[in-house]
């Protein structure tokens, strides 16, 4: 089944449009990730260098999210405000998640939360979050409510299109990988102890350094990725309404539980657009058992 027949299908007509928008700009960022990876002089509002390709994911997405007419903003990690619309949908995006991976061909990825209210919201106004990964393949998992599908990008002749690849995806609840960000010395004390137990439960290390990247193959394998606090770096690395968020719903809805340490990140209520929070997220039971740790320690 194609995307725009599922879409038809199974999504209400404003989140259609948004995914169709974004499944399109999406193959445009990949056939130009090899041409646009050259550093710019310039800085996004994090303080971290922008690089071609950076900038041109973020315009893409951009263009393709305000011509659908269903969008009342654009919030992104490259742009200190968000690019207003005249739509309903409040979209909250990381168009190029893991690019200093451009280099050395890692995956790389695309996340969007798609929510009812303005920004900055918590999680629970999402409606609807999908990503991108641009892998072996262009996949695309999303999530309305309802369950977690996955797309796959395939080129037939000149035209590329998206066709189903996965219905309803669940994440393991025996745990088989993890992917840890940060520096293990920097760990809270209850992460170290948790990580340190990992290899005892039969679970192997994964990590590319993509967030997306990492958190996929969670999906599919169990397990978890994390971005924990860390010593000088309390609030992690993450955005909560750029990435954690729409990731932890995407796995919410598959089965799986995402937390700060000591709540559902779906309940964080960040105050700025760029608030970050430390993120661990997964296998349910798993990160159930972590939570405890993490929030009992204090
Ligand atoms: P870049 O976009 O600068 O490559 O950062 C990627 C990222 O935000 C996220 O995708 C990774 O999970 C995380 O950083 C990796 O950070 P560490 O290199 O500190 O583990």
């Amino acid at each position: 089944m194609k995307l725009e027949e599922f879409l038809r299908l199974n999504a209400p007509e404003e989140l259609a449009q948004v995914t169709a928008a974004i499944a399109g700009a999406s193959i445009m960022v990949w056939e130009n990730i090899p041409f646009k990876s050259g550093l710019l002089f310039d800085i996004n509002p994090s303080g971290e260098r922008q690089k071609a390709i950076d900038v041109f994911s973020n315009d893409a997405f951009v263009d393709a999210l305000t011509g659908t007419e269903v969008v009342r903003e654009v919030a992104s990690e490259e742009m200190a405000e968000p690019v207003e619309a005249k739509g309903e949908l409040s979209v909250a995006m990381d168009p190029l998640d893991g690019s200093s991976n451009v280099e050395t061909n890692n995956p790389l990825g695309s996340i969007f939360g798609l929510y009812s209210k303005r920004l900055p919201c918590s999680g629970r106004s999402l409606l609807g979050a999908l990503y991108v990964t641009y892998g072996n393949a262009i996949t695309i998992t999303l999530s309305f409510a309802k369950g977690v599908h996955r797309f796959v990008a395939v080129k037939k002749g000149a035209e590329m299109s998206f066709e189903l690849l996965g219905l309803d995806l669940k994440i393991p609840e025996k745990p088989e990988v993890y992917g840890i960000g940060g520096s293990r010395k920097d760990w809270v004390q209850p992460v170290r102890d948790f990580v340190d137990s990992f290899e005892a439960r039969g679970m192997r290390t994964r990590y590319c350094g993509t967030f997306v990247g990492d958190y996929n193959q969670v999906l599919s394998r169990g397990g978890i990725f994390a971005y924990p606090e860390q010593t000088g770096m309390p609030q992690g690395k993450l955005r909560v309404l750029f990435e954690t968020a729409p990731v932890a719903y995407i796995n919410e809805q598959a089965g799986g539980y995402a937390t700060d340490g000591r709540r559902n990140i779906l309940d964080i209520q960040p105050r700025r657009l760029a608030e970050t929070s430390p993120a661990y997220m997964g296998s349910a039971p798993l990160l159930h058992e972590l939570e405890r740790l993490v929030s009992s320690a204090g």
